[in-house]
């Protein structure tokens, strides 16, 4: 193991993002060991260590350098660059890569019942939210004067207690707003799961690495839905099946001994493939087909 700098990446310690997080960078070779209670884990095989926080500390520790790398939901990244940016502060974090999980959206809900016609409906409303920043930012735009009624948990309950006529929360399934007779009305902010970094320049050792990193995480993104097609194509079909294969550029073609009507071919799908694409390929003359799972990919 190298004696160099090590890079010190702000994980969520428990929730949402947590699994996910580990998942990827495991999945990035990263070997570390992790016991209970522990806050920070050491990584084994690369000078990168997880620093296990909570989730909206993460913005800040890696916007002040304590982190090098962090995972955190874009919504929290925005909410507190908004937030340095008006306090006068510079937020030192830039986004590296979006990471395609914990999607949701930041979004405007009303209680049924209570007509919403637009932005304008806010206008001398008092909206509950734990973003105002990005909510904030959001009336301004549209010029809309309405009272933030800022809470930091448990905001759909809000227009119940009187404390507010609309809220503003994040949303995955829409179950929450349902049980709480709300009407989602207007998405503010769509977010997902980031990679973010301090956008000051490392030690070049470091820099290799996140370099590195990043093309790892981004091989293990693509490969996320990927699929390597195996199959035999009689010659006189052969277009008609390559144009089958979904979403493929330029498979490889190969001859198979002893039989000079037909070919191999074989793919890279970066999408699902379905059992109807795999019967029409069957239809097409296609024969012997086998679909793997990609593990690893580097473009
Ligand atoms: O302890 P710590 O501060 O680390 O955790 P936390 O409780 O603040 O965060 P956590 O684990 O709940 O969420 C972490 C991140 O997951 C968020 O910042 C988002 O980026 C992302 N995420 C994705 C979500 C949701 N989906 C989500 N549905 N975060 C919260 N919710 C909540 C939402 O606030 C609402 O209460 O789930 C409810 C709505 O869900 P649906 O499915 O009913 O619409
Ligand atoms: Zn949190």
């Amino acid at each position: 193991m190298d004696r160099g700098p090590r890079i010190r990446v702000g994980v969520q310690k428990s929730g949402r993002l947590t699994e996910n997080s580990l998942d990827l960078l495991h999945r990035c070779g990263l070997v570390y060991s992790r016991a209970p209670d522990q806050l920070i884990c050491y990584g084994e095989n690369m000078p990168l260590d997880i620093l296990l926080v909570r989730d909206d500390d993460i913005p800040g520790l890696v916007s002040e350098g304590s982190c090098q790398l962090g995972i955190a939901g874009l919504n929290v990244v925005e909410e507190q660059r908004l937030e340095r940016q008006q306090g006068g502060e510079e937020a030192n974090v830039e986004v590296l890569l979006e990471l395609g999980v914990g999607q949701c959206r930041l979004a405007l809900a009303a209680p049924e019942g209570v007509p919403y016609e637009g932005v304008h409906s806010l206008q001398g409303r008092r909206v509950a939210t734990s973003y105002p920043y990005l909510l904030g930012n959001f009336l301004r735009e549209n010029q809309v004067q309405a009272e933030i009624v800022v809470m930091s948990g448990a905001i759909e309950i809000a227009p119940k207690l009187g404390k507010a006529d609309f809220i503003c929360d994040l949303v995955s399934t829409g179950s929450t707003l349902a049980a709480n007779h709300l009407r989602e009305t207007q998405t503010i902010l769509e977010s997902q799961s980031v990679l973010l970094r301090r956008n000051l320049p490392l030690e070049p050792e470091s820099e290799a690495w996140i370099q590195r990193l990043v093309r790892r995480m981004d091989g293990v993104l693509q490969v996320r839905e990927s699929k390597y097609i195996m199959l035999h194509a009689p010659r006189s079909a052969l277009k008609a099946i390559t144009d089958l294969l979904p979403g493929s550029e330029a498979p490889t073609v190969m001859p198979l001994e002893g039989r000079p009507d037909k070919v191999a071919v074989h793919a890279v799908c970066p999408e699902a493939v379905f059992w109807e694409t795999l019967e029409a390929l069957q239809n097409a003359g296609a024969t012997s087909l086998l679909v793997l799972p990609v593990e690893k990919m580097l473009a």
